[in-house]
């Protein structure tokens, strides 16, 4: 089954109707008695035999495992509720990117050149990122000659499964975060001005506290005017604890006193606001050694987690950012923000391709609630549900 049915079936309940299944096992069933049947007929031709008899045990297998798949999927029921905050965040690209798709379907009856030429158009527009896009289309070109596919509509589902198949096909990616078992866990936020630091940590410091864990938000960002009143504000709004020094002030020394709280009233997290100013890397890169330091003396293991926060709104750009920042420092995760801002919607398949790191939430609105853990199936059920 295809990436898209199964993303279908996941939130519609539309998987196998269970007929379907029954007679899908009965021909299972008669397969494995034909081939039984064959084993007594053929007894003289000794060398087939064996092989045979191998053939229908692991036909037998296949039917076990049928049998214990169907017991583990309920069929008709779905298996993922769809999160309403993907489904509106994921709006504009749906009407952008995603309908420009579905219109290439009804603009054209044959597949043909100008198809494929107009599609590669549509997802470079979408900000997947041109490497990405012209392997994909060799993949789909190679498909669509493999298996003779002319009608368009055919071409769909399968755009969606090939588009896909680089995220879904490794398991390295990870969108959980690396927490420490034994302290304080201390996430670094970094990125470049605006790009929506501050305002994910007061999101995430919301989320966390409402599981329980005990927060702290430490304002490492002191060049900016109001950088730290702002993050202050977001603390309040959340109900967490907050350290902060006057602007101006050494970053380091920030970070120092926050996670000598941490540590003496055993907070569960601590999240770190940084200033990114990109624009005088060397800067940056010592300013981002010296923080470093401050947390690993004060907790070795630490930063348990460095995240980049990427502005989804800023396409091309925000992918040169996260290489940038590469170079400076190492980089665990990713926040993609403002992706309800934009209609492109394609720009978490670049940085699959183009930076290899995961994303680990994204921001899909200004509200506390708007932030989300990152999931890929979430995410294509919301920009694709009307193909659904
Ligand atoms: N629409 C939208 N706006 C966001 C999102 N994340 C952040 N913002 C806005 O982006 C602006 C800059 O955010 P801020 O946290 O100050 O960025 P910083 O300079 O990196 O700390 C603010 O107006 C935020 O409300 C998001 O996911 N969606
Ligand atoms: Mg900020």
């Amino acid at each position: 089954m295809g990436l898209f049915s199964k993303i279908k079936s996941m939130f519609k309940g539309e998987s196998k109707p269970q007929e379907q299944e029954k007679i899908e096992t009965k021909k299972e069933e008669q397969t494995i008695e034909e081939e039984n049947h064959s084993v007594t007929e053929i007894k003289q031709e000794e060398t087939s035999i064996e092989q045979k008899k191998q053939e229908v045990s692991s036909k037998e297998e296949k039917k076990k495992e049928l049998e214990s798949n169907k017991e583990q999927v309920p069929s008709t029921e779905p298996t993922k509720k769809v999160n309403k905050v993907y489904e509106k965040g994921l709006t504009k690209s749906r009407k952008g990117f995603v309908s420009n798709l579905m219109n290439l379907t009804s603009k054209y009856r044959r597949v043909n050149e100008e198809y494929f030429e107009e599609l590669e158009e549509i997802l470079i527009m979408a900000d997947i990122g041109v490497n990405t896009v012209m392997e994909f289309m060799d993949r789909l070109r190679s498909r669509v000659q493999k298996e003779r596919i002319e009608d368009p509509e055919a071409l769909k589902e399968i755009i969606v499964d090939e588009l896909f198949i680089i995220y879904v096909d490794d398991n390295i990616l990870t969108n959980k975060i690396n927490y420490n078992p034994d302290g304080p866990t201390v996430l670094l936020f970094i990125g470049v001005n605006g790009v929506g630091k501050t305002t994910t940590i007061g999101k995430l410091a919301w989320k966390l506290k409402e599981e329980g864990k005990k927060v702290l938000l430490v304002a490492g960002d002191t060049f900016r005017a109001g950088a730290t009143k702002q993050l202050e504000e977001w603390s309040e709004k959340v109900g967490v604890s907050f350290v902060g020094k006057e602007e101006g002030a050494d970053p380091a020394s920030v970070v120092y006193d926050g996670l000598e709280k941490a540590k003496q009233e055993n907070y569960d997290v601590v999240m770190i606001d940084t200033a990114g100013r990109l624009q005088n890397k060397v800067n940056l890169m010592k300013e981002l050694e010296k923080i470093n330091r401050v947390i690993q003396n004060a907790i070795p293991g630490a930063p348990h987690e460095t995240l980049l926060i990427i502005d989804a709104t800023t396409g091309q750009n925000g992918i040169s950012q996260a290489k940038s920042f590469q170079e400076i420092t190492k980089i665990t995760g990713i926040v993609l923000t403002k992706l309800d801002g934009t209609a492109k919607g394609g720009i978490v398949l670049a940085i699959k391709e183009e930076v290899n790191i995961p994303v680990k939430y994204i921001g899909l609105g200004e509200t506390k609630e708007d932030l989300q853990p990152f999931d890929i199936e979430q995410y294509i059920y919301g920009l694709f549900k009307d193909m659904m």
